[in-house]
């Protein structure tokens, strides 16, 4: 069927999808107050067009012209402050409504001081509000789905009946994550309203080119305990009707609705876009005949709530309203602070000092000194939720790390995600939006962690910077990494130059008993994203023992430790390969009679520069060595910094030992190609010692 036909199949059951609905009347005074949130939000949009015209300040502009109907109306259901918004870009009507101001919005456009949404630091229509609950909006679609079912999980937990609004474009829902999100909403009854706004384009791809089903209203047809409703977003009420019902449902504990409104895009995409080059001449002329402005126009009049003399007053004074709030922000100097609230600011374990670990009693495996500083935080904190594949109940992970919590805590503090990455990530990421909830999550290996990646690197380490401190992700994300194990390319891989790379995320990676101890519990009581990488190699490794430190440890990040001390060269590695350098340092002392002083950075975000600078200014010669790829790997970067700030002490060039570029191979005489060998530290400290 061309694209045509099915936009003419669409229409029709559009019009018998929309027909069905009851109409529930507004009072004249809510009409009233819907009609003005739209001419607001409209009149604010023909502002920014025109300041961008004139080359005032803003670059670009995402607009809601068509759409206004429908948001007005669901901002007259979700009570600001109250419930928890998780908007799309083209909601300024729906902001409005719920009482962000002209200034505000204005603010955000010209990237002035005071922008409540970023400070300047997003480009606009990236809503966000604190004391609104609006949530920090990123420019990915589709990352809020999973966040409000997060959130609405949390509204479940905490009872109060409140609500997740999470709000869309039909296109959007094209994204793995949409699904995912009906999934988990549905399966955990999560009070989570889902609004598409269909306006059948996204961008200029059409639904029919998007979405199998003629609208995602009927594809998403068999998710059990999901409720649906399709309305005319044309028309105000019928979509309060809707969202109405939803929002009720949700918050007397009867799960997830899907509302699809039916609305229209009346400008291009953005003001980068030209509707022009896909929308036929006659589309684009009979689009003014579904302005829902004009449409409720036409209906206060009928209804004898306003004559058009009156509306056309309320037009003016918006207009002066605007133009007034237009003046003042032109006035407000430009947002400046640029390199601030990357993370928590404020003082808190993973930045201080913790106790001296106490070091008598048995030494204990790795594996469980990490469940039982889980077991320790939880009862703690009991706001800490325990989630990922196969945690729960009996088995307790794959590993055994989460072994006895949902027996101890409860099936609610420690349950079994589905098998979907992304889904763990984001539902954690709703989680930790508010309310003090602190989401624990495992994902089973790091080698399945990119499912999740949108999400931990655009989404969870961001959100600190890019509301510029209104809203934060405090949480921890668990995930065994690495090789030396014969598991191959897929159960093998490090992954600590992806993610130390990143901004705004905490990065540690123990290689013993009592540190793993330490370093988790402070992640558990920290303000911060921390992706805690577990080398499972050392999960039950002899080597890797260390009596349990005690139940009040925390270790702080950033300060490496001292494994061995030495005076001829320095020998910098973390996880894994601590057990090699070891080796090696043993080797290098009975063939040269040398002293290698093996230091463990044990995080990597933040790591320990002055450390590694004050042990160089002492050895003057310095191996690096890690597990993950040689190229781009996290030794680059400290191989640079040595030579940046400390040339003049070193009397050897830095050299690296790491994997090769290779993927990690299964067989054992293969592995040992790959990974870093004992032999292959020997000959690079050999190397720096007699250059
Ligand atoms: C993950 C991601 N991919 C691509 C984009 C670029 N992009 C921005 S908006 C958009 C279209 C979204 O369409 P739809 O969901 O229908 O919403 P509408 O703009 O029609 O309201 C695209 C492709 C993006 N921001 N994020």
């Amino acid at each position: 069927m061309s694209v045509t036909a099915k936009k003419k199949t669409a229409a029709k059951k559009d019009t018998m999808a929309t027909a069905t609905l009851p109409a529930t009347r507004l009072s004249k005074e809510l009409h009233l107050r819907c009609y003005r949130t739209m001419v607001l939000s409209r009149t604010l949009d023909e502002k920014c067009a025109l300041l961008l015209k004139q080359s005032k300040g803003g670059t670009f502009q995402i607009v809601g012209p068509g759409q206004e109907a429908a948001q007005a109306a669901a901002s007259l259901v979700f009570r600001a402050g109250v419930d928890w918004s998780y908007c799309h870009y083209r909601d300024q009507c729906y902001n409005i409504g719920l009482g962000v101001s002209p200034e505000e919005i204005l603010l955000s456009f010209l990237a002035r001081e005071g922008d409540p949404a970023s400070g300047g630091r997003q480009m606009p229509s990236h809503f966000g509000h604190a004391a609104l609950r609006i949530v920090s909006k990123s420019s990915c679609v589709g990352t809020q789905y999973l966040q409000a079912a997060g959130r609405g999980l949390a509204c479940k937990y905490e009872g109060k009946g409140e609500v997740a609004y999470c709000s869309s474009g039909e296109g959007t829902t094209s994204q793995g994550e949409f699904y995912e999100a009906l999934n988990f909403a549905a399966l955990h009854k999560c009070p989570t309203v889902f609004f598409v706004q269909d306006n059948e384009y996204a961008i200029s791809t059409h639904r029919s080119e998007e979405t199998a089903s003629a609208s995602i209203y009927d594809q998403v047809a068999g998710f059990r305990g999901l409720h649906r409703i399709r309305c005319n977003g044309l028309n105000i009420e019928q979509t309060y009707n809707a969202i109405k019902e939803a929002h009720e449902r949700a918050s007397r504990g009867d799960g997830p609705t899907l509302v699809v409104a039916d609305v229209v895009r009346l400008w291009a995409h953005s003001s980068s876009d030209n509707a022009a080059l896909y929308r036929s001449k006659e589309e684009i002329a009979n689009l003014d005949k579904r302005d829902p402005i004009k449409l409720e126009e036409a209906f206060l009049i009928e209804h004898d709530f306003a004559t058009r003399d009156e509306l056309d007053a309320i037009k003016a004074e918006i207009k002066q309203q605007v133009d007034r709030a237009g003046n003042w922000v032109e006035e407000q100097p430009f947002s400046k602070d640029a390199l601030s609230h990357v993370f928590f600011e404020g003082p808190q374990p993973i930045t201080s000092p913790g106790p001296a670990p106490k070091t008598e009693g048995e030494p204990q495996v790795m594996i469980d000194m990490i469940n039982r500083a889980m077991h320790e935080e939880m009862r703690r904190n009991d706001k800490i939720v325990v989630f990922g594949q196969d945690v729960a109940k009996g088995k307790g992970g794959v590993f055994t790390a989460t072994k006895g919590l949902t027996e101890k805590f409860g099936i609610e503090r420690c349950f079994n995600s589905p098998l979907a990455e992304a889904t763990i990530a984001g539902i954690a990421c709703g989680l930790a939006h508010g309310g003090g909830w602190k989401p624990l999550i495992e994902i089973q290996f790091g080698d399945y962690i990119f499912p999740a990646i949108q999400q931990i690197v655009n989404e969870i380490a961001t959100c600190r910077y890019r509301s510029n401190n209104a809203w934060a992700n405090p949480m921890v994300i668990r995930v065994p990494v690495g090789g030396y194990i014969q598991g191959g390319m897929y159960h093998s891989q490090s992954i600590d130059s992806l993610f130390a790379h990143r901004p705004g995320l905490r990065v540690a990676i123990p290689s013993r008993a009592d540190d793993a101890k330490g370093l988790l519990k402070a992640a558990l009581r920290s303000e911060d994203p921390v992706l805690f990488m577990e080398p499972k190699f050392l999960y039950r490794q002899a080597r890797a023992k260390a009596p349990d430190p005690g139940e009040d440890y925390t270790l702080e990040f950033g300060k490496l430790r001292v494994v061995l001390p030495g005076r001829d060269v320095t020998l910098v590695t973390w996880g894994n390969t601590v057990l090699k350098a070891i080796d090696a340092a043993k080797e290098i002392e009975k063939s040269l009679g040398a002293s290698v002083e093996i230091l463990d950075l044990r995080t990597l975000n933040p790591w320990d520069k002055d450390g590694i600078l004050e042990s160089v200014a002492k050895t003057n010669r310095c191996v690096v060595l890690h597990e993950d790829f040689l190229t781009g790997g996290f030794g680059a970067e400290i191989s640079a910094r040595i030579m940046e700030e400390a040339f003049e002490m070193l009397d050897a060039p830095v050299l690296r030992v790491a994997a090769k570029d290779v993927y990690c191979p299964y067989g054992a005489a293969l592995e040992e190609q790959v990974l870093p060998q004992t032999a292959w530290v020997v000959e690079a400290l050999t190397r720096t010692l007699q250059y």
